[in-house]
């Protein structure tokens, strides 16, 4: 049997091919779920993978992917297992929400991230001991360790995620690099408290890296963030500095945009 040749179509026709709106199809390559390619400012999607996820929709017993009310009660019960220290509950909520269909992105910052900013708020108002605060990001890294995608497809390009010396919220730095490799970037994930020099000899020292992303959360790390940021930027290689306020879904739409330019 002969096999159809790939070919490469631009987004619109991806959509129709698929059955969806325009709108649909580029948040499915957003999140990584339809695998394309950023060339010329236009999105290209293999016909190859138009048709994989096109089994897959027709697939009879594929579930309706979680709906945002779903997301809020799983939200509020994560809340639950984090605060009481319930590792397996908060492991099983997020590993039966993703494998539901929703995506890493989402599964981050509408499950995820409320709870820790309530246990941050009440950490700061004197409501909760600092361990609480300490054991649930611990759950939430393991958590997304077990989840760490692979995706299928060629890789975007490349992309080293890391928070500076002094600053050593490590989670956010492990959302971002989660949440990139879900749309299809490969990433170096250096973690958190790394030395500026040490970012600047490695962006130096890898020709691959396309975009380097400073994490900042600990906001006295944002001044010397901005001076390393300038100094890799100043060797060639594009470099964002981002933190609490921007989302992850800005941050994928953001190193795109930036290794575009530097690629054209
Ligand atoms: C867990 C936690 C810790 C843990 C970190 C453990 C770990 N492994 O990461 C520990 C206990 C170490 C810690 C320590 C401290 N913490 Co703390 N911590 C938190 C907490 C609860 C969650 C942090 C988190 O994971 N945020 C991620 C999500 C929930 O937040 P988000 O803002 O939406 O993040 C998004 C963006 O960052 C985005 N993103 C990530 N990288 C990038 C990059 C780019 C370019 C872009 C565009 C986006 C992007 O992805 C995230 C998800 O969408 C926050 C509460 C909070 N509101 O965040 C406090 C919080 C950040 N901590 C705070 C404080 C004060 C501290 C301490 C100073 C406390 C102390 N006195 O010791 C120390 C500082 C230590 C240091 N030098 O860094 C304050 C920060 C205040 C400020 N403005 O600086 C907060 C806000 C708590 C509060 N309400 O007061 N903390």
């Amino acid at each position: 049997m002969s096999e159809e040749p790939e070919v490469m179509l631009e987004l619109q026709s991806a959509a129709d091919a698929l059955g969806v709106h325009y709108q649909t199809a580029y948040r499915w390559v957003r999140s990584g779920r339809l695998p394309a390619q950023l060339t010329g400012g236009k999105y290209l999607v293999s016909s190859v993978d138009i048709a994989e996820v096109g089994a897959s929709r027709n697939f009879p017993q594929a579930p309706a992917v979680p709906s945002p009310a779903r997301l809020v009660r799983q939200s509020e019960r994560m809340q639950k297992a984090l605060l009481t220290g319930d590792e397996s509950e908060a492991r099983k909520i997020a590993r039966r929400l993703v494998d539901e269909g929703t995506t890493i992105v989402d599964l981050i910052e509408q499950v995820i991230s409320p709870p820790l900013r309530a246990i941050g708020q009440a950490w700061h108002d004197g409501n909760l001991t600092i361990w609480v605060e300490h054991r649930a990001s611990a759950i939430i890294e393991r958590a997304l360790g077990d989840l760490l995608p692979n995706p299928r497809g060629r890789r975007r390009g490349t992309v080293v995620v890391t928070a500076l010396s002094g600053d050593l919220h490590s989670l956010p730095t492990t959302m971002a690099a989660v949440a990139l490799r879900e749309a299809h970037w490969h990433v170096h994930h250096l973690g958190a408290d790394l030395p500026g020099e040490e970012l600047i000899d490695f962006c130096a020292t890898h020709d691959e890296v396309d975009v380097a992303v400073i994490s900042v959360t600990d906001a006295n790390a944002a001044v010397r963030a901005e001076e390393v940021a300038n100094k890799i930027r100043a060797q060639g290689t594009p470099t964002l500095v981002g933190g609490p306020g921007k989302t992850l879904g800005g941050l994928i739409d953001d190193v795109q945009h930036v290794a575009d330019s530097r690629r054209s």
